[in-house]
């Protein structure tokens, strides 16, 4: 069954190079909803069990220690069709190819550190934001 959340990180590069209040932004004038949202940082083992799915890929240790080095914003996010279209409002994984306007042509840098999150299915929507956050923490 479709639902109306998503949910984002803002990755350690974002928030290092303080770009969390201009996405904030552009995610509250896109018509986003925020349900729940908090300043924490991953343990290695919060980052290999939520990139599980690649786990097998080259750049998966690469991968963990860029979303362990600092703290990220982790927030679920609601919308209609909110995880397509906050799919669309970052943009491509790599930045490079990454629409106009889009939030990793904005602020990311490269594949590897692209500024942002964002589920890519309904029910990994539901897992992730579970994986992050308690009933009482979502409004
Ligand atoms: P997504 O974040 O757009 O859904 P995924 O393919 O799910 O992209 O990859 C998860 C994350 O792994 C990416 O956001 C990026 O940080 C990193 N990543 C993906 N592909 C590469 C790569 O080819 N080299 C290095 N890092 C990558
Ligand atoms: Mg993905």
């Amino acid at each position: 069954m479709a639902t109306n959340r998503t949910f984002t990180m803002l990755k350690p590069d974002a928030v290092e190079k303080g770009h969390i209040g201009a996405i904030l932004e552009k995610i509250s004038a896109s018509g986003f909803r925020i349900v729940a949202m908090k300043l924490t940082q991953m343990t290695k083992n919060d980052a290999e069990t939520f990139y599980a799915i690649h786990n097998q890929r080259p750049f998966f240790g690469e991968l963990v220690e860029y979303m362990t080095r600092g703290p990220i914003v982790a927030a679920i996010l609601e919308k209609d069709n909110a995880v397509e279209d906050f799919r669309t409002l970052i943009g491509a994984t790599n930045p490079a190819d990454a629409a106009e306007g889009t939030i990793r042509k904005l602020f990311a840098a490269s594949i590897s550190e692209n500024a942002v999150h964002g589920s890519d299915s309904d029910e990994n929507a539901a897992i992730e934001g579970a994986f992050h956050f308690s009933g009482r923490e979502m409004f």
